[in-house]
């Protein structure tokens, strides 16, 4: 068989495998095509330094220099979702856009904070994801989790009160998680201790992860454990950097959120074969496959199965270990994860 059969074979494959996702920003899911009419719609106004068309936009996301670069282009891009109709038609695109892809379970983040500092109520955007995600689970049978973000560059305090402005919805079942993420190499870990031990106490059944070891070194991955009490680590690349780190990983099971095609585009590596792949899967550190910020950085969750298949060539029972990691690291019921595996 030749390799462009082989591949071809491989997609269907990796299409058919029972795929999760636990590290996919909605927000990052608004691509240019979308952007640009819902500003109109909304009357949003962009700032005069911004790409006027989707080509010239599109361009300048293939030139992202690193994490800050993009995030400068992220929050811009969100901007223009105001009405729950808006969050609402995002999420449900992803979603739709997710099931082609062969996805089953969606652990999906969102960061409030950028909405609510533009006068957007945290309801509007709850409401608008929730229906989606609720209409996702009816009509394509895709589970779902939404966890809600804090955004590391803001002060402590601000992410205390956006935890206060979430207590119904965590109550309600409606956000399952949290999550840190934006710039990480300034705002390490420890500055949000308190953040994450108000959600504990309140409520201990809540799955607790971060964005860590994107750009940040390993420390800032077995910060998160000790001072957070994670029990995910999104990104983890730079574990590989800290034997110990990964026998502890792959002690407690601490599932990484892997996102090979970002980590392209952010220049963490310079190509998917670079990243230590081979290396958490000989230590047993278990790891899922993500598209983090799809609509940015070029690909959704089954482009970047196919690009790690393409730099790693991994065999038929390699790929059913990491499928059947993916879901056992979801925080779904046994008897979800049992239909699933
Ligand atoms: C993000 Cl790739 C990445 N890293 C940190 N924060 C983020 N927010 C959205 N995408
Ligand atoms: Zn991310």
């Amino acid at each position: 068989m030749s390799k462009y059969e082989c591949n071809h074979h491989m997609t269907g494959f990796l299409k058919e495998l029972p795929k999760c996702e636990h590290h996919v920003h909605l927000e990052g899911t608004l691509g240019p095509d979308l952007l640009f009419p819902l500003a109109a719609r909304n009357n949003v106004q962009l700032p005069s330094h911004f790409p006027k068309d989707v080509e010239s936009l599109n361009k300048r996301y293939s030139e992202f220099t690193d994490l800050q670069d993009f995030l400068n282009f992220y929050y811009i891009g969100m901007s223009v979702l105001i009405q729950e109709q808006d969050f609402f038609d995002l999420a449900w695109a992803y979603f739709t856009k997710a099931h082609a892809d062969g996805l089953h379970h969606a652990e999906t983040f969102f960061d409030p904070q950028g909405h609510v500092e533009r006068g957007v109520s945290i309801d509007v955007v709850v409401r608008g994801f929730e229906r989606a995600a609720q209409q996702a689970e009816k009509e394509l049978g895709i589970s779902t989790r939404l966890i809600m973000c804090l955004l590391r560059h803001l002060p402590p305090k601000d992410g205390l009160a956006t935890i206060e402005s979430a207590r119904p919805y965590y109550k309600a079942g409606t956000i399952h998680g949290l999550g840190l993420d934006s710039a990480e190499k300034p705002f390490p870990p420890h500055l949000f201790e308190e953040c994450y031990k108000a959600v504990r106490d309140s409520f201990p059944e809540v799955g607790l992860t971060a964005h860590a070891g994107e750009e940040g070194g390993p420390e800032f991955i077995t910060n998160s454990l000790d001072l957070l009490n994670v029990t995910r680590i999104d990104h983890g690349v730079n574990s590989f950097q800290d034997e110990d780190l990964l026998k502890r990983l792959a002690k407690n099971q601490t599932l990484l959120s892997l996102c090979p095609l970002s980590n392209v585009k952010l220049q963490v590596v310079k190509d998917v074969s670079e990243l230590p792949i081979q290396k958490w899967l000989d230590f047993g550190v278990p790891f899922s496959i993500n598209s983090d910020d799809p609509a940015y950085f070029g690909g959704y969750i089954l482009d970047n199965y196919i690009m790690v298949h393409t730099r790693f060539g991994f065999d038929l029972k390699t790929w059913c270990k990491i499928a059947a990691n993916g879901v056992n690291g979801s925080w779904i019921s046994d008897a979800r994860k049992k239909e699933l595996l």
